[in-house]
């Protein structure tokens, strides 16, 4: 069985909780987290449908936008998960700043995106939890999402979701190239066993 690649980068200020989501995502723990220094990456594997893929998560430092941005890190990826903290909204504008950043080095409108905003644990029993919602929904579709989760990295809410939701929609467009792929090569062989008849 041949593996099949995908590469995401998670994106967001400092402290936002990147790093918690995405080892709540692959390791199942949460623990008070360091600052990121350098990007790291975090690998799994899934089966889907007889296929395999190598998902690598590359978690990018919040607090350095600039040499995120010089590393090209967002090179070849085929997702972006954007990530903004629930009790900070300037977090959540700054993320227009780190979408025209990506933008200025990477065709990023190929790439799939959803929003999460984290640390919804937070929110108190005394906010409506729908008070902003459309906000937040009008806010993702202007950085291109075609998702958005309200999530908590400390009690594992919405994570797994959130994640395996961009994983799916990269992986149902990668079948639909494939498949476009496939039927380019029959057509072609097609038409020379055509030409062969002649
Ligand atoms: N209450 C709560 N705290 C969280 C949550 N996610 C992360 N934190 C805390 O927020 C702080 C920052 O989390 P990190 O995961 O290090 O944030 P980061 O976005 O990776 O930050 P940089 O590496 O500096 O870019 C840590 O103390 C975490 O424990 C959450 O869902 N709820
Ligand atoms: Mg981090």
């Amino acid at each position: 069985m041949s593996t099949i690649f995908i590469k995401l980068i998670i994106v967001g200020d400092s402290g936002t909780g990147k790093t918690s989501i995405i080892t709540r995502h692959i390791k199942y723990e949460f623990s008070d987290k360091a600052v990121t220094i350098v990007p790291n990456y975090y690998q799994k594997i899934m089966e889907i449908n007889g296929n395999r893929y190598q998902i690598n998560i590359w978690d990018l430092p919040g607090q350095d936008m600039s040499t995120v941005i010089s590393g090209q890190f967002a090179r070849d990826a085929e997702g972006i998960i954007y990530c903004c903290d629930a009790t900070d909204s300037r977090t959540r504008d700054n993320l227009k700043k780190w979408e025209d950043a990506l933008k200025s080095k990477e065709d990023i409108e190929k790439m799939k995106k959803i929003l999460i905003e984290n640390k919804c644990d937070l929110l108190g029993d005394e906010m409506n939890y729908n008070d902003n919602i459309n906000e937040l929904r009008l806010f993702s579709k202007e950085l291109g999402c075609c998702n958005f989760f309200r999530a908590s990295a400390k009690v594992g809410h919405n994570i797994d979701e959130a994640v395996n939701y961009l994983i799916k929609d990269i992986i149902k467009d990668l079948k639909e190239e494939a498949i476009k792929e496939n039927n380019k090569k029959l057509n072609k062989t097609k038409s020379n066993s055509k030409a062969g008849c002649c």
